[in-house]
């Protein structure tokens, strides 16, 4: 599915994670300076991502806000230095300030975890940008998203949700051919809905934007690799199983992975590309 403003690769993206904070549940603390992130994006970019997503505020359930001042003095210095190396990098922001600022010194899309509802002010400004903007499925902020994980159909809701961010992300004047969906694993949703929106992401992939989906190293793939005593497998431990999720999203058609093990998933988009190659000719 093409997106304006990325050329057709044929396969599905590697989205590599440069999280610049001190308490990201997966990776945090570890690129918390700058010159670490960019370090880490540009080894990131060898193991073969396509682009790179920097940002500057935890979002594990639980988290509380950093401000405003704060988060703009993580990422934009990465941004910057990042883009100015010819990365394609991508803004991890629920605030539309922010994003501005990081388009200005070089990134080409907006991660909004929020989908817009964070800030009345991010749905225009990314209108105003022409650039691409992933929206994804939320319930509310991540200090309790996870008392909102209540569904009775959760593919057809999260669907029906994200239909609604598109109405509003077009009526504000976004080009729909700029705009991706991503259903939010984790974010307002227990393991049993992460297994059935990634059970179904044909259904998700028919919403007819192209697809985001963010499983690295997510706490459910803990849950699932558990020890027999009970003890979710740590975060390092669950790379494996998140290149196990890329091939499901590859083969449902998704635009990009978003994910922390980069090589591992260069890896996965190019074997179900060459598989979809094989069986078209065959
Ligand atoms: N997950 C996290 C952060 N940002 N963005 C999108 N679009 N989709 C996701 O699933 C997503 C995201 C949380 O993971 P992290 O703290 O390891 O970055």
């Amino acid at each position: 599915m093409r997106v304006t403003g990325f050329p057709e690769l044929g396969r599905t993206r590697v989205m590599g994670v440069v999280n610049v904070t001190p308490d990201s549940f997966s990776d945090g603390g570890r690129h918390a300076d700058a010159a670490d992130a960019v370090r880490h994006g540009r080894r990131l970019l060898d193991e073969g991502a396509d682009l790179l997503d920097v940002g500057g505020e935890s979002t594990r359930p639980g988290a509380q806000r950093v401000p405003e001042q704060e988060e703009r003095r993580r990422v934009l210095p990465v941004v910057a230095a990042l883009a100015a190396s010819g990365a394609v990098v991508s803004v991890d922001t629920t605030r539309a300030s922010v994003a501005v600022a990081a388009l200005e010194v070089g990134a080409q899309l907006v991660n909004d975890v929020s989908g817009g509802l964070a800030d009345p002010d991010m749905l225009p400004a990314v209108a105003a940008g022409a650039v691409a903007y992933v929206a994804m499925h939320w319930r509310g902020p991540s200090i309790d998203m996870q008392s909102r994980a209540a569904y009775d159909d959760v593919v057809h809701e999260v669907g029906a949700e994200l239909l609604e961010r598109r109405a509003a992300a077009v009526a504000a004047g976004i080009d729909p051919q700029r705009l991706l969906l991503d259903p939010g694993l984790g974010f307002g949703k227990d393991a049993g809905h992460n297994w059935g929106l990634l059970s179904r992401l044909p259904e998700l992939a028919a919403l007819g934007q192209p697809l985001l989906v963010g499983a690295s190293r997510k706490a459910f793939l803990g849950e699932l690799l558990a020890a027999p005593t009970g003890e979710r497998r740590p975060t390092d431990g669950r790379d494996a199983a998140g290149a196990a999720v890329t091939v499901l999203a590859a083969q449902a058609g998704a635009w990009a992975v978003r994910v922390h093990d980069v090589r591992s998933s260069a890896d996965a988009v190019r074997v179900v590309a060459a598989v979809a190659a094989a069986a078209a000719v065959s």
